[in-house]
């Protein structure tokens, strides 16, 4: 039976128009599930946007609309990103939509009915541009530990029973090793619930943008548990089954997260659920942060990288290809014009684009255009045929770590192997030695071509299926299994075409200057 997998990204604030760090997030999560369906599991993939709260209602009234009418155009930018990055989600969901308000006011219910919810008043520090509550204690120079301004709140509120789930958070932690990663993540939660977890306000009483607080219409949820439920009102909740079924998708749910909402998906939501009596999800992974001159990137900082702008000038292959190598997924990564174009010339242009480029262009001039059919193989031959054995083992254990960077830097060992046997065997001399040897090693050459197309697939979609298309692969042949079945000789293949261009180093340094 084909496994499961369940990948999400955090669904995001329309207070404001997308940037890198969203498309960022996006690209990771979209490697992961093309990954998967090429390893021919069953994938559903989540995205969408965050519709509630005092942050967005204090946007719409700044832009002098009615919050309605403006999270529906700002979601509508969102929905923009989604397609021009060609993301492969199944659903982008909003949470101002019926089926998920009914999901969050069923989880509400479900809380109250277990004596999770208790009414009291909420006096204390707030952070609109976190949606966050915080402690005096908490604040650093009378801000938010992000910087961020905070406002005191005095208002009448709910509250979930957070303080009584510490213990069996510990003990899930404890118990399932795997459920944070990186391990410097697990370790800054294990340590925040160590230290203590008071009761959490989770609704608000003077503002109305929100799903109302089922049986008292005065009050709004808080943003959280509203946006946190979107991952189980697109399992289908109330409905439980989905969630209920061994090895199912919610068995093997991923939240891809910043690490900037650790707290919420680590502590909060985990406990959330096991109140209410649901199973949780298998793991969170919180990324690092894109930095821009050692900056966080965002909106409100000033210095958000605006992603369409960069795929239109490098590409969208390019653009998944930087973020995805260059940062190790998990760490903060500094982007810059000029480390952009160094890593897509020298891993795209060069490497993967000229080898493609030099031995499909010989196998047109020199081997009639087809592929050709090979006589004995040697044992460089051999070993050079089945490499990719090892390569996809290593790819698949780094993905099963979300360590998206390992993935890539395996494949691009096996592009290096081909461009080195390509040196070492010298078909140009072969040419005019032995046709038959040369015939030999272009074989050897298309199919290592044809499977580094194959694996080169969720990292560089577009330039992998114009290597596949020229090798005349059919659609139907392009899985992870398909590896297993090399190509046969006599094949026609189609006109070459360049797979990826480069760019110009000297004008990017000058951008990086200013
Ligand atoms: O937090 N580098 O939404 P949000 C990397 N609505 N990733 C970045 C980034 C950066 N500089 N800036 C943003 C919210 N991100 C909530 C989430 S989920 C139930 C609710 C990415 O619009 C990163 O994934 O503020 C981060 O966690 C997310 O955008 C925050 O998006």
């Amino acid at each position: 039976m084909a496994k499961s997998f369940y990948v999400t990204t955090p669904i995001f604030y329309v207070n404001d128009s997308p940037h890198i760090g969203h498309a960022y997030t996006s690209l990771a999560a979209d490697m992961m599930a093309r990954f998967a369906r090429l390893q021919g599991q069953k994938v559903y993939f989540l995205t969408g946007t965050d519709e509630h709260g005092q942050k967005v209602k204090k946007s719409a009234e700044a832009a002098g609309k009615n919050p309605q009418d403006f999270v529906d155009e700002v979601s509508q930018r969102f929905q923009k990103m989604v397609q021009d990055l060609e993301l492969t989600h199944d659903r982008f969901i909003r949470t101002t939509e019926a089926d998920h308000k009914k999901a969050a006011q069923q989880l509400w219910k479900t809380l109250v009915e277990k004596g999770e919810i208790y009414k009291d008043t909420y006096a204390g520090w707030y952070s609109v541009r976190d949606e966050a509550f915080f402690q005096e204690s908490e604040l650093v120079d009378g801000k938010a530990p992000t910087g961020a301004p905070v406002e005191w709140v005095e208002e009448e509120s709910y509250f979930f029973r957070l303080s009584k789930w510490q213990e069996p958070l510990l003990q899930y932690f404890s118990e399932n090793p795997d459920f944070i990663g990186p391990t410097s993540r697990r370790n800054e939660v294990l340590s925040f619930v160590k230290g203590g977890l008071r009761d959490l306000s989770i609704s608000r009483s003077t503002f109305d943008w929100g799903v109302p607080v089922p049986g008292d219409p005065k009050h709004v949820m808080y943003v959280w548990i509203d946006a946190l439920t979107n991952y189980i009102t697109a399992l289908g909740y109330p409905d439980e089954s989905e969630l209920r079924k061994k090895d199912g998708l919610w068995q093997n749910a991923l939240h891809v997260v910043g690490k900037d909402i650790l707290r919420f998906h680590c502590v909060y939501w985990p406990a959330f659920l096991m109140a209410a009596g649901l199973p949780l999800p298998k793991r969170v992974f919180a990324h690092g942060w894109l930095t821009n001159a050692g900056e966080k990137i965002s909106k409100s900082l000033g210095n958000a990288i605006d992603p369409f702008a960069l795929i239109q000038e490098y590409g969208l292959d390019q653009t998944r290809y930087f973020f995805l190598r260059e940062v190790p997924f998990g760490n903060d990564g500094e982007y810059s014009v000029s480390s952009f174009v160094q890593r897509v010339n020298s891993d795209l242009a060069n490497d993967l684009g000229n080898l493609v480029q030099r031995v499909l262009s010989f196998v047109h001039k020199h081997a009639a255009g087809k592929v050709p059919v090979p006589g004995e193989l040697t044992q460089d031959d051999e070993d050079m045929v089945a490499q990719w054995r090892k390569v996809y083992a290593q790819m698949e254990e780094a993905m099963e770590e979300q360590s998206l960077h390992r993935a890539i830097e395996k494949l691009w060992a096996l592009v290096s192997s081909a461009n080195k046997y390509i040196d070492t065997q010298e078909p140009w001399k072969l040419r005019k030695e032995d046709v038959q040897r040369m015939e030999t090693v272009l074989y050897v050459l298309v199919e290592v071509i044809r499977q580094i197309g194959l694996m080169a697939q969720p990292i560089v979609p577009k330039g992998a299926t114009k290597i596949l298309d020229i090798l005349q692969i059919p659609e139907k042949k392009r899985t992870f299994d398909d590896l297993e079945t090399p190509l046969k000789g006599g094949t026609a293949l189609a006109s070459v075409e360049p797979i990826f261009p480069r760019f110009q180093v000297s004008e990017a340094g000058a951008r990086d200057a200013g």
